[in-house]
């Protein structure tokens, strides 16, 4: 098997160890409704500065710091940009982690002429430009690449900072399930293990709960489920009070779409869910070979996709009826 080499980013690692030494007042941005691998990040970044170098960190997010995560990561402070608004004016380094396009990119426009931008991404289809970029998709998670860092830096990584690098590796890799847990993302998981991270300690804080709500999310949408036997579509819901406990990850909400789908007799599924005060997602699945094209559902909405996968996005409330129906407002 022919082995594909992550990149070393040796240049790019001299260029962030001059910013850092220089750095007075850092922002790190982690991408909206962060996930294990984005709030690790963050998190370690921080700590790792803190630890490493003389700056001051804030940590912002469109989105409040995952109460799932607290119990393995700490008990963070996620500032909305919104609130920073002029202030954000006053960082000299600022560095979106994870998904960057999500949230880091809305911030960028904001921030001093003068402020040093960078991007830790192991995502493939980042357009957001920055002053530096480590960007490379064979990272199982930017955790990983953020390990790669503080390894090339030679600075402490205490356990704090090992926990929370292991974080986003665990969830990036559905617990060393998926393809992308390679030899090489088991042995930095080793390297983090002998610094003190627990994977045992992470699965059981936060993922085997967090499954637990998922199932929960899961049942409720299903329960709701109604199938209209002349399109061949199932449509379901998730209200805001459904989600007001735990905001659901896109991730969780399509995969009930997945299920859904894969009932007999069903062509597509439609799962509309409450995300916003008053805004209201779709996503949309087809089955293979059942000549439904959701993307086109989702361009009546303004929405997008393609074929067997799509969604939108609109203005407006869920609100169930007493009948056990749903209507938008
Ligand atoms: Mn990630």
């Amino acid at each position: 098997m022919k082995t594909v080499m992550q990149k070393t980013f040796k240049n790019e690692f001299r260029q962030v160890q001059y910013v850092f030494e220089h750095a007075k007042r850092v922002l790190i941005i982690a991408h909206t409704r962060p996930d294990p691998d984005a709030a690790g990040s963050v998190v370690a970044l921080k700590l790792y500065l803190e630890r490493n170098y003389n700056c001051v960190v804030t940590l912002g997010c469109f989105s409040p710091f995952p109460d799932f995560l607290k119990s393995v990561l700490g008990d963070h402070v996620f500032v909305s940009p919104e609130d920073l608004k002029d202030d954000l004016r006053s960082y000299d380094v600022a560095i979106g982690c994870d998904s960057v396009d999500r949230g880091f990119a809305q911030v960028v426009a904001q921030l001093s002429d003068d402020c040093v931008t960078l991007a830790f991404d192991h995502h493939h289809d980042i357009s957001l430009e920055t002053d530096i970029s480590l960007i490379d998709p064979l990272y199982a998670s930017t955790t990983e690449l953020l390990y790669r860092f503080f390894v090339y830096d030679h600075g402490i990584i205490d356990q704090q900072i090992a926990t929370s690098l292991l974080t986003g590796i665990i969830g990036d890799t559905g617990v060393f399930q998926h393809a992308n847990t390679s030899q090489r993302v088991l042995e930095v998981s080793a390297n983090l293990v002998s610094k003190g991270a627990s994977v045992g300690h992470i699965v059981r804080e936060s993922f085997a709960n967090q499954r637990i709500d998922t199932l929960n999310l899961w049942g409720r949408a299903l329960e709701r489920a109604r199938f209209f036997e002349e399109s061949g579509i199932v449509t379901t819901i998730l209200t805001s009070e459904d989600t007001i406990k735990r905001q659901p990850t896109g991730e969780e909400v399509k995969e009930v779409a997945t299920i859904l789908t894969n009932a007999p007799s069903v062509k597509a599924a439609i799962i509309i869910f409450q995300t916003g005060h008053n805004l209201i997602k779709a996503s949309l699945r087809a089955q293979k070979g059942a000549m439904i094209d959701v993307s086109e559902i989702a361009h009546k909405f303004g929405g997008g996709g393609h074929q067997l996968a799509a969604g939108f996005e609109i203005p407006g409330r869920i609100t169930t009826l007493p009948n056990g129906g749903w209507e938008i407002v």
